[in-house]
């Protein structure tokens, strides 16, 4: 039997109230040598799900420490499945804190972070991707993050893997059976309709991982950087962007050196973006090493903002920059249209034949408010894809991908008339992937994983 722990559920410092929780088999009984109900309710009385207001009793003083609203959860129907106490006590640091070690010395032991969680997972309350939602609700900047986080967490993600992996069971009996009777020349299953059901799950589990690139951006915002030669404009759009003087704009080309990354909100999304030192031909040391990192954040970024100086020709260095982006999702963004015209766009535009272009200032404001709507529109996609399930997660992806891959084998395996036993062990694979990602089976180094980024007491 597990012990049982203790947390601060709520943030470090002071507010409204501070959460103690605890849970384990001992969670009520060691809140009651240190809880005094107003109501005289013995330890035995306490019913779940109510809370009681009272003292918590310093027990070497005497003294009361605190006024305390106790709730008692009873397991099963708690947040880790075991008995769990919590104790909402003014929002102090010191008077939290000195509950807290109350708790211990009755014999509680302080949680690692995540604790609680990993016992609702352990407990078989909630299966791995739902823990992980957990931390992904926490953690949602965007109405968008949170509405995916809310829906995995209720376990959307997890009844599709568990519709595949049930109807993969269903398809590895059905060869299992057609194995052990093959001498017989018995035949359980069309091998067409074998074929049929596994490409069917595999089609829909493809489209899943095409997902991801929306789902991570949901969940960690999406990264923009802004490229452009030296002077453009990088440093004032940001400045601009941020409504802050973040960074340093100067008219002498080569300011930016270093990358700058800031979060930005658009509606109810956030972004990353980045500005970096601007690209050109025969740079000096120190430029060199700022266009390194540069390039290093085009390579991260989801979307590069191509940005022009439109009062200027096109040069060699706009070129560099045009054969560097053309791989990589993009805007064209033409700067200071406050200044007399002097860019060739059409010859820009023979450049990115399909690409959207946004005429603005820096300086003066004007076409921000487009260009934010064009970030917008990138970050949202496809609209369908907005209320159907998407994956968030680099661990998710990569589960999906070999489960994809080993669906694929089996079909070829069918189709080139190979026996079941070929076909068996891809199902198998991936069939492991999908119980993977639901923590059906795990290793402990993958649960740390997980749980380490969680804070404590959650
Ligand atoms: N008139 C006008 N000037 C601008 C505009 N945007 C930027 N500038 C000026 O252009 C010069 C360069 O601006 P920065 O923002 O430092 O350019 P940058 O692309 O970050 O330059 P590096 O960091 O050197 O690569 C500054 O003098 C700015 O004031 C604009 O929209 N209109
Ligand atoms: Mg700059």
């Amino acid at each position: 039997m597990s012990d049982t722990i203790t947390a601060i559920a709520t943030p470090m410092g002071e507010g409204g109230i501070s959460v103690i929780r605890i849970s384990g088999a001992q969670s009520l009984a060691i809140a009651s040598v240190l809880f005094r109900p107003s109501s005289g309710a013995k330890l035995k009385e306490f019913i779940p799900q109510r809370v009681y207001f009272g003292e918590i009793l310093d027990t070497q003083s005497q003294t009361c420490v605190d006024e305390v609203l106790l709730t008692y959860f009873k397991a099963p129907k708690s947040y880790t499945a075991e008995d769990v106490v919590e104790i909402s006590a003014h929002g102090g640091l010191f008077v939290a804190t000195k509950i807290l070690q109350l708790l211990q010395d009755q014999g509680a032991r302080l949680a690692e972070p995540g604790e609680f969680t990993r016992r609702a997972f352990l407990n078989g309350r909630i299966d791995l991707s739902q823990a992980e939602a957990v931390t992904d609700v926490i953690h949602a900047a965007s109405e968008r993050a949170l509405r995916s986080a809310v829906s995995q967490l209720k376990g959307s993600l997890s009844t599709q893997l568990n519709e595949w992996f049930e109807r993969l069971l269903a398809v590895l009996a059905q060869l299992e059976a057609s194995i052990d009777f093959s001498e017989e020349g018995l035949e359980f299953q069309k091998r067409e309709t074998t074929l049929a059901e596994i490409q069917a799950i595999q089609k829909d589990l493809h489209a899943l991982i095409q997902t991801y690139r929306q789902g991570k951006i949901f969940r960690e915002g999406a990264q923009v950087a802004l490229l452009g030669k030296p002077n453009v404009g990088k440093s004032s759009l940001l400045n601009a962007l941020l409504k802050e003087d973040r960074a340093i704009v100067t008219p002498l080309p080569g300011t930016t050196r270093d990358t700058l990354e800031e979060r930005l909100r658009i509606r109810d999304i956030h972004i990353n973006i980045i500005d970096a030192a601007g690209l050109r031909e025969n740079p000096e040391a120190i430029e060199k090493e700022g266009m390194q990192r540069a390039r290093a954040a085009l390579e991260r970024a989801d979307l590069a903002l191509v940005i022009f100086d439109s009062s200027e020709a096109l040069d060699a260095n706009d070129d560099l920059l045009i054969r560097e982006v053309l791989d990589k999702p993009h805007r064209i963004i033409l700067n200071k249209c406050d200044l007399p015209q002097r860019l060739e766009v059409p010859t820009l535009q023979a450049r990115f034949p399909n690409a959207e272009f946004i005429s603005i200032s820096a300086k003066n404001g004007t076409g921000l408010s487009g260009l934010c709507d064009a970030i917008y529109q990138f970050v949202m996609g496809d609209s369908s894809l907005n209320e159907t399930l998407v994956i968030t997660r680099e661990r998710h992806r990569q589960c999906l991908v070999t489960a994809n891959t080993a669906l694929l084998n089996s079909c070829a395996s069918l189709e080139q008339n190979l026996s079941e036993e070929f076909v068996a062990v891809d199902v198998t694979i991936a069939m492991d992937r999908l119980a993977v990602i639901l923590g059906k089976t795990f290793e402990d180094d993958l649960l740390d994983q997980i749980f380490g980024e969680f804070c404590i007491g959650k």
